[in-house]
Order: structure tokens, then C-alpha cells, then sequence
């Protein structure tokens, strides 16, 4: 059977997901909406071979085994399922992430595995339904067969949880500054950090009503180009997020004394009337949502509060491409 290749983008989610309303399908509890990027992606090669015995995998060159192993490996039995065949398959991953940007992630992972792997078993799979299987590897990574400002409808089961695209092609100025920040804390994935919150946090269901109120005013801000409210609204969702898991039992944190430098050198530049918003996802890391106008500011600024912090800018990128 012929080998493929797809590559994906990973996205940032200006409204979250955070929390299962089924665990084993990946109905997420929130709609949520977000921005793929240009600069981070993977390029993944599937080809089903008789011959083998079992699956392959390898991600920059090295054998992935245990956990992440056997987590696509019952990926790759939804696509065999679906294809109705049996062969086992040869994957190969890479990840493009400028190194320690911290941003690997499942999202462009999963989407970039549900093309290759669909388009390698014979599938001819249409949008919808590549960001359903994606989905089911990772549900970030539903997000990332679009490009652009995407939303995934939360849903209530397999068929009507998947992503739409709302903006493939941004055409004004809009960008994620990404702050490196080093001293990670120690670390609880984003699966089982998510489940605990939703388990023991009285201010979970909270934040899932709010953050599902506020899906019409986030598309209503892209769409009208309103950078102000996108950026008021995705720090105050983020904020809340991370809000939920430092008031589970027992609470956790994954920001860190330095994210919350940047979370308020962020508040202080819009005093100065430079407009940045910063939002976290499972790490210290902090995106600044910002205009490139206003990078050498903002730049100039965090090197004054942070003397060699690296920086890493993004701009908003495509959706998955089969690429061989
Ligand atoms: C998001 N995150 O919306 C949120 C915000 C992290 C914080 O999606 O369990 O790796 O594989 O579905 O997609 C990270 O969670 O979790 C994530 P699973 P995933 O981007």
C-alpha cells in the first residue's frame, strides 16, 4: 500500500477546552475556539505493510513505545476499523518546534496522523470527518485541519462534535508572542489535569458556563476584526481556566512566578497603549496576543524584566495538507 504524508499546524486556543463530557469519545465540556500557526507543525508519513507484525513508531527518529506508543496505536485501529483492514503500519513523525519553545503538541500531532493515516488506508475522508477522527486521537487536534481562527462545536456525541473553520485566510494583523519561560514545574498532562479540575473544583461549572457564553461574542470579534475584545476575552478565559485547577483537591498550577511577570508586564504595556493580552495552556509558557507593529515594544520591553528570556512569534497558519 502507497505511504502518505500530511503535514499540520498546531493551534492556540483563545477559548478553551478543559474538561471531557465524554472521556472515551472526547466530547469536550466547552466550545472552543482558536488560532492555528504558521510556525509550528508536523510532517507525518503512514504506510500500512502486511508484512509487519506490529505498528512503528518513531517521532524524530526515535522509537516511541509505552504510553504515546499504544495511544496511536488505538488511533490506528479507529483508521483500520473505519478502512476495514487489517496491516499493521509504518509511522514516522516530525515535529517542527524552533527547540525549546515548548509548544509540541497532540494538536498538530493527531491531525497531521489522522491525514496521513486515512489517506494511507484508502479513505477519502471529508473535513468534518478528519476532524472527527483527529479528535478522537486528541481533542485539540480536531482544530488543526483548519487554518485560521477555528472553532470546534462542542457537540453531544461522535457525529456532531468536530471543527468548522471561521477564518482560514487572516488578512490583519494578528500574532502570538511566545515567552519561553524555563523553571517548569512539575508535570501533570493536560488529560488528567483536565479530569481532576473537572472532579473537584467547585468553580468548574463556572467557568464551562462562561466559556460557552462566550462563543457568539468571540466569533463576532473575528469577525469584525476587534482585536481589543478577542484580547480581553481570551486572558479572562485562560485566567479562569488555570483558576479551576489551582482551586481543585488537591489544586495544582502550571503557571509559574514568571508567567505571572509576563501576565502583568502584559497589563502595564496596555497602559502604555500597546495592546497585548497573554494566554497559557498546560505549561508556564505564556502567548502574548498581540500586533506585529508592536513587537520590538513589547520585545525591548521583556528583555528589560527578563534579561535573555528567548521569544518565539507566530503568525496565524494553514490548515492540513496532504503533502505527498
Ligand atoms: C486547548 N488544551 O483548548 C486546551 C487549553 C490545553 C489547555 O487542548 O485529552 O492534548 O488529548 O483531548 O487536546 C490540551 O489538551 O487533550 C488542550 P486530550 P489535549 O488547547
Amino acid at each position: 500500500m502507497q505511504a502518505y504524508t500530511a503535514r499540520a499546524h498546531t493551534n492556540i486556543a483563545l477559548l478553551k477546552y478543559w474538561g471531557k463530557a465524554n472521556q472515551t469519545e472526547i466530547i469536550p465540556t466547552t466550545t472552543s475556539i482558536s488560532l492555528t500557526l504558521d510556525e509550528f507543525y508536523t510532517d507525518t508519513t503512514v504506510q500500512f505493510d502486511e508484512t509487519l507484525t506490529e505498528d512503528q513508531v518513531s517521532l524524530n527518529g526515535q522509537a516511541l513505545t509505552g504510553n504515546s506508543g499504544e495511544k496511536i496505536t488505538r488511533f490506528l485501529d479507529d483508521v483500520r476499523s473505519m478502512a476495514n483492514i487489517s496491516a499493521k503500519a509504518s509511522v514516522k513523525s516530525t515535529n517542527h518546534v524552533p527547540t525549546a519553545a515548548g509548544l509540541a503538541s497532540s494538536a498538530s500531532a493527531f491531525a497531521a496522523l489522522a491525514g496521513a493515516a486515512s489517506s494511507a488506508a484508502g479513505l477519502e475522508l471529508s473535513k468534518t470527518e478528519l476532524s472527527r477522527l483527529a479528535r478522537r486521537g486528541s481533542g485539540s487536534a480536531s482544530r488543526s485541519i483548519y487554518g485560521g481562527f477555528v472553532e470546534w462545536m462542542r457537540g453531544v456525541d461522535d457525529q456532531t462534535s468536530f471543527a468548522i473553520p471561521l477564518t482560514e485566510q487572516v488578512d490583519w494583523d494578528i500574532q502570538l508572542l511566545t515567552v519561553v519561560i524555563n523553571d517548569q514545574p512539575k508535570k501533570i498532562d493536560s488529560r488528567g489535569g483536565m479530569q481532576h479540575t473537572m472532579a473537584t473544583s467547585p468553580f468548574y461549572q463556572e467557568w464551562v458556563d462562561n466559556t460557552n457564553a462566550l462563543t457568539v461574542p468571540m466569533e463576532n470579534a473575528i469577525a469584525a476584526h476587534d482585536f481589543t475584545t478577542l484580547g480581553q476575552m481570551a486572558e479572562a478565559n485562560a485566567l479562569q481556566m488555570h483558576a479551576t485547577n489551582t482551586t481543585a483537591c488537591p489544586p495544582f498550577n502550571y503557571l509559574t512566578d514568571a508567567s505571572w511577570d509576563v501576565i502583568q508586564l502584559a497589563a502595564q504595556l496596555r497602559q502604555t497603549g500597546i495592546e497585548v493580552y497573554a494566554t497559557m495552556d498546560a505549561g508556564p509558557n505564556v502567548k502574548l496576543i498581540s500586533k506585529s507593529t508592536d513587537t520590538d515594544q513589547i520585545q525591548a520591553q521583556l528583555q528589560q524584566l527578563m534579561p535573555n528570556i528567548t521569544t518565539v512569534v507566530a503568525t496565524p497558519g494553514p490548515g492540513l495538507k496532504i503533502v505527498k
